[in-house]
């Protein structure tokens, strides 16, 4: 037992060091998020259309459902809305024109499901719930997730709306690949929340970035990269340029920071912190959501122009990010 206590506290010290460490990259480390506060239940989702979302997620908690379905129903709402250009239906294309989906789901046992470039199917969430529910498996990918899903009672849609061609026709004349800020890549929901019996669960769905290569496959869909929960400590999900999110694992760290210690604000910056250490980050932005067992949040990103959803206490708000960069 003493051995143990030692080893955790050793550990503990260690992490701490990495804290105080990520200062030195991120000018805004605070201990706390301002606009924090511990109380549960709590929804918390990215960018703007993470207000319909949360609604929709808060109304299943109120009426005392699961965390599981409020986040499965939450990030539909957003996978069928033709306005979100990153996420389901009416997301831009890659390079060749096809709306390929990314999506994955985990609940508060530990329990979760993904789905990686599946196309035709208008829920790849649902489809990713699935896989978690009803198979040995985390992950189905391509032709596969398709077949699944179609043997589950999902339809094939062509998710490929007249705006989102006409877009994709423009950027062919010059076919150039260079993901804007805030702009082509403003759209993946994750979304995290914690019902009334306290039970964390995460979702995050994504057509992933606009132009990408055919068959690329963005950190959405990866448990501990795009999302990562553990009903013990608390949650992350992340957005912005998967490939930096996939090199760092960063809502795993997330999680593993608050679970040694840290806040869910210093888990995001240090998230950032990760990032921008080694990566050419002046061109991407990437924005961490994180939640803790008590209901606390971080919010963290790259660069301004990161905001999210919060709902709580019965209120449903837009927040604005703190950022790395500014
Ligand atoms: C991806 N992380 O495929 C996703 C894109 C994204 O907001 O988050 N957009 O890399």
């Amino acid at each position: 037992m003493s051995d143990r206590r030692n080893f955790i506290k050793k550990t503990s010290i260690g992490i701490a060091g990495t804290i105080i460490g990520s200062s030195l990259y991120s000018c805004n480390s605070n201990n706390k998020n301002k606009n924090s506060m511990n109380s549960i239940p709590i929804v918390i989702s990215t960018w703007k259309h993470g207000f319909d979302a949360n609604e929709k997620a808060y109304q299943i908690i109120k009426n005392n459902g699961s965390s599981i379905d409020a986040v499965e129903e939450g990030v539909k709402v957003s996978e069928a809305d033709p306005n979100c250009h990153s996420v389901g239906y009416g997301g831009w294309p890659d390079r060749d024109g096809n709306v390929t989906l990314d999506a994955c789901i985990m609940d508060h046992t530990g329990n979760c499901g993904s789905v990686s470039f599946l196309q035709n199917i208008k829920h790849p969430i649902s489809v990713a719930r699935k896989v978690m529910d009803e198979t040995p498996h985390v992950m189905l990918s391509g032709e596969g997730a398709l077949q699944f899903a179609l043997k589950n009672g999902f339809h094939k849609e062509d998710l490929l709306t007249d705006k989102a061609r006409q877009r994709w026709e423009e950027w062919l004349k010059d076919e150039k690949y260079q993901p804007i800020i805030n702009i082509e890549n403003h759209d993946t929901i994750g979304l995290l929340a914690i019902d009334k019996k306290g039970d964390i669960s995460g979702a995050c769905t994504t057509s992933g970035l606009a132009w990408k290569m055919h068959g690329r496959v963005g950190d959405s869909p990866i448990i501990g990269a795009g999302m990562f929960v553990d009903n013990e400590v608390g949650g992350g999900c992340a957005t912005g340029v998967g490939e930096a999110v996939m090199k760092t694992i960063g809502s795993f760290l997330i999680v593993e920071l608050m679970r040694q210690g840290a806040t869910p604000q210093q888990a995001c910056e240090e998230g950032i912190a990760r990032i921008v250490k080694n990566q050419n980050y002046k061109e991407m932005q990437i924005g961490y959501l994180a939640i803790n067992k008590k209901g606390e949040h971080g919010a963290y990103a790259v660069h301004k122009g990161f905001d999210y959803a919060l709902h709580q206490n019965g209120i449903n708000k837009m927040i604005d990010a703190q950022a790395y960069s500014q």
